[in-house]
């Protein structure tokens, strides 16, 4: 992929597009940097794209800034972004400046992250701005948080104490050309084990790179925690077109198209023949009414032969059919076993804007 079709695609996901489902799920680390205003986090960056530059490593960079800070001042990420990095094409950086808006941010930082891991980056960096609730939700995303904290900050490490330490992994005293580094050490020290927490803390100078090595060492050997995250929809399990005669119609979609037929029967339950053609991992499905009453006979009689549904295979149909009922989706009925022992379940039309969708699990 482009750079350049890489940026297009990151803008679409930010203004809301999914996520290409054609991108593989990847396996890219993703670090989130975390601190304070000023603590040197986008210098912190840009020593951590060197190093990892350095091991050949493909990077790419996420900034966030969800607060409007009456500072203002350069975007997040420019100042790497005009520093070294722009014309490698192992690097790619993008900046997410919101200026006050928030809640969709979290969201949209994380299906940034998918994608770059998806587009095969190995790393991708995640660097926001804070402590509070805001930079809580994005680091959500991360494998490993990094808070990066300077010398001469006892005060302030109090009074971010709470999120410090719901999100810290890993801390790194910035600046420790400054005077302090040990106090600041030992109040961190003092506030985990209060907690009874064991987080390893680095010491970092990222205007000369001093420290970094050792903490991408970390970073890299550390133990990943498998994502947990299922892939709720596992794709298209079959079309289903509404048929006066499968007979008939199998002279266009055997004959002429042709598809083979797999298997053809009887579901007494719907009241329906069904042909079952396959087209690679997924199939058509010809729908004939047994019965004048059933649903299908009623649907050609109103809106005549066609597209009848779409059917998902899903990876837990019960969880997601609760899901959607309490997000105000209607169920067409309670989900149900097919004669296959397969679980299925149909989602009323009126409230999928239009189309009859059929979830399935095997
Ligand atoms: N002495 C010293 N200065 C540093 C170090 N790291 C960064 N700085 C300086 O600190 C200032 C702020 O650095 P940034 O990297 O912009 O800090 P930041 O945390 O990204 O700042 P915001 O994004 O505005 O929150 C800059 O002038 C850096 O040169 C360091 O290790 N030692
Ligand atoms: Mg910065």
């Amino acid at each position: 992929m482009s750079p350049r079709e890489l940026a297009r695609m990151a803008t679409a996901v930010e203004n809301g597009a999914p996520v290409p489902s054609s991108l593989p799920e990847g396996d890219g680390l993703i670090i989130g940097i975390t601190g304070p205003p000023g603590a040197g986090k986008s210098t912190l960056v840009g020593a951590l794209i060197d190093d990892l530059r350095n091991r050949q490593k493909r990077v790419a960079i996420i900034a966030v800034d969800p607060s409007s800070r009456a500072t203002g001042g350069a975007v997040l990420g420019d100042r790497i972004r005009m520093q070294r990095h722009h014309a490698d094409p192992g690097v790619f950086i993008r900046s997410m400046a919101t200026r006050g808006a928030t809640g969709g941010l979290a969201k949209t930082s994380a299906a940034l992250a998918r994608l770059f891991r998806g587009a095969g980056f190995d790393f991708v960096i995640l660097e926001t701005v804070g402590v509070g609730q805001d930079e809580i939700d994005v680091t959500a995303t991360a494998d490993v948080t990094v808070v990066v904290l300077v010398p001469g900050m006892g005060d302030e490490v109090q009074a971010i104490k709470a999120g410090i330490m719901e999100i810290a992994d890993v801390f790194a005293i910035n600046k420790a050309d400054r005077p302090g580094v040990e106090q600041t050490q030992r109040e961190i020290e003092n506030m985990l084990s209060l907690g009874h927490a064991v987080v390893p803390i680095f010491r970092t100078v990222a205007t000369e790179g001093t420290g970094v090595p050792e903490l991408v060492e970390h970073l890299i050997a550390r133990p990943r925690i498998a994502r947990s995250e299922p892939i709720a929809v596992r794709g298209i399990d079959h079309l289903a077109i509404a048929v006066r005669s499968i007979d008939d119609s199998l002279g266009f979609y055997r004959d002429q198209l042709g598809l083979p037929v797999d298997l053809r029967e009887t579901v007494a339950q719907e009241r329906v023949n069904v042909a079952m053609l396959p087209i690679g991992d997924t199939r058509l499905e010809l729908l004939e009414p047994a019965d004048p009453t059933s649903t299908v006979a009623r649907f050609l009689e109103k809106r005549g032969p066609g597209l009848h549904h779409v059917a998902l295979r899903v990876a837990d149909l019960t969880t997601m059919a609760q899901t959607l009922e309490a997000s105000g989706i209607r169920l067409l009925a309670p989900p149900q076993k097919g004669a296959g022992g397969h679980l299925y379940v149909f989602l009323h039309p009126g409230d999928t804007g239009g189309v009859l969708w059929e979830l399935i699990q095997d």
